[in-house]
């Protein structure tokens, strides 16, 4: 059965229904005492300010995504839904969405957050054919375009979810039916295009049911070529409609299949190299998938930086008690601080930014809440973006390791590293001078309290 089409025009909410907050909220400094009549305000987020020649916002680019904040509805796998969300639960499916988008919209103003995410079914709800997918889909892009127009804010990225419809439970692009892979690229066709035409600054792909369960049922080797198959057409794709944003591919080592085939950053630049791929995708990095493939986010980052394949940060934590993505909003200062500073070290965020990929806890079920959690987390980052440019501005930690490596520099490293030596010259010399390397402390305690004296 077609459901009604609203009107693209409808807006269903006033502005400002939903949360008690009215007015964006403002920055007012450190000294900030919290009232009745304004009980929060950025104590750290002042947008303007300079940070290492740049505007607070442009070094962090933040966005809240819709997939958390306006399509979960607080179910966990024990219990049922604990938000309810006036757009949630029976009713017409496109009047909802418009809803969504009014409330979504709100929130982006009150808070200030520059630039927004979504899948494709966050936004609009799906059909009984892609083609009816694709139309509903089209009439909300005419409403993100008014908005983005009257609000100023922009698309981080978009992308298209991949793995919620049953026909992507044995994957998309990795599935053993050609069918299903075709049905995929049909819609990340679309996907792409709108992005496009919302002036998106990336496109996203996160392989959630790219992977497998048991190699009992599994052909590995042709999956990936497969997976690699269609990231070409995706980026050929790009191409072809002057795309210019990156395309980025997000590493999670697994949830929801047990072996996802991109891991983390080492997996997916493996993968990128064999596929010819290496110079045309790059990365979304999340902090709690870093967590669950066995590394720390600054590690993910810099070694990203370092294959120069870093493009964006999903922003959020998860616990440490916890193996499984939690998805919570940022808290933890020193961890974000080490963290902005790897993406200081890398040159900023550039053409990504912070989505925060995040949610709320099921017992926050007040629609403030959702104010207080996106609010909290930006000025806990804008905070943490002060503490890196200290350590950057002060530069002992660099010096440090400058001064580590600083025998490269001599005749016998840089011979070394320009492939003037063999393993016969290099034996002959250490005989010859009697070589005795002396070690040298590498003073990690040192700096970590020269760390913690940054914050
Ligand atoms: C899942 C995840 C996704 C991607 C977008 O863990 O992080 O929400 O960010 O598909
Ligand atoms: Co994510």
């Amino acid at each position: 059965m077609t459901q009604t089409l609203v009107p693209a025009s409808m807006d269903t909410a006033p502005r400002g229904a939903y949360f008690s907050f009215r007015e964006p909220l403002a920055f007012r400094g450190e000294g900030f005492v919290p009232t009745a009549e304004e009980p929060f305000a950025y104590r750290f987020y002042d947008k303007n300010r300079l940070v290492l020649g740049r505007r607070m916002e442009d070094q962090l680019r933040f966005a809240a995504c819709y997939w958390h904040s306006f399509v979960g509805d607080g179910t966990d796998p024990f219990g049922d839904a604990s938000f309810l969300r006036p757009w949630h639960g029976a009713g017409d499916p496109m009047a909802q969405a418009l809803h969504k988008a009014d409330v979504a919209f709100d929130l982006f103003r009150l808070i200030g957050t520059p630039f927004f995410t979504f899948h494709d079914r966050d936004v609009a709800p799906e059909g009984a054919t892609l083609r009816e997918s694709n139309e509903r889909l089209r009439r909300i892009e005419a409403v993100f375009e008014r908005k983005m127009d009257q609000t100023g804010v922009k698309l981080l990225w978009g992308t298209a979810n991949l793995f919620s419809n049953r026909r992507y439970m044995a994957g998309a692009a990795t599935n053993p039916d050609p069918d299903v892979f075709a049905y995929a690229a049909a819609q990340v066709k679309n996907v792409l295009e709108m992005t496009h035409r919302l002036g998106g600054h990336n496109y996203v792909l996160w392989g959630g049911r790219e992977g497998y369960e048991t190699l009992l049922n599994t052909d590995l080797k042709r999956e990936l070529a497969q997976l690699g198959r269609f990231l070409n057409l995706v980026v050929e794709h790009k191409h072809k409609i002057g795309f210019k944003g990156q395309i980025l591919i997000e590493p999670k080592p697994a949830e929801p299949t047990k072996h996802q085939y991109d891991h983390d950053v080492a997996t997916v630049y493996g993968f990128l190299k064999a596929n010819g791929l290496e110079t045309e995708v790059k990365l979304n990095l999340e902090q709690n998938h870093a967590l669950l493939a066995g590394h720390n986010f600054e590690h993910e980052i810099a070694l990203a930086s370092a294959l120069g394949i870093f493009g964006s940060i999903d922003m959020n934590r998860g616990d440490e008690m916890l193996g499984w993505d939690t998805d919570q909003f940022p808290n933890n200062l020193p961890q974000v601080a080490l963290t902005l500073y790897e993406v200081l070290k890398a040159g900023g965020i550039g053409q990504g930014g912070l989505n925060f990929d995040a949610k709320l806890r099921r017992q926050s079920i007040d629609p403030d809440d959702l104010v207080w959690a996106h609010a909290s987390a930006m000025d806990l980052c804008a905070r943490a973006l002060l503490v890196a440019e200290k350590m950057v501005q002060d530069g002992a930690l660099q010096r440090h390791v400058q001064t580590r490596y600083q025998g490269w520099d001599s005749p016998r490293g840089r011979a070394i590293l320009q492939g003037e030596c063999s393993l016969e010259t290099l034996a002959r010399d250490v005989e010859a001078e009697g070589l005795e390397p002396q070690p040298r402390s590498s003073q990690q305690e040192r700096l970590e309290h020269l760390v913690n004296g940054y914050i």
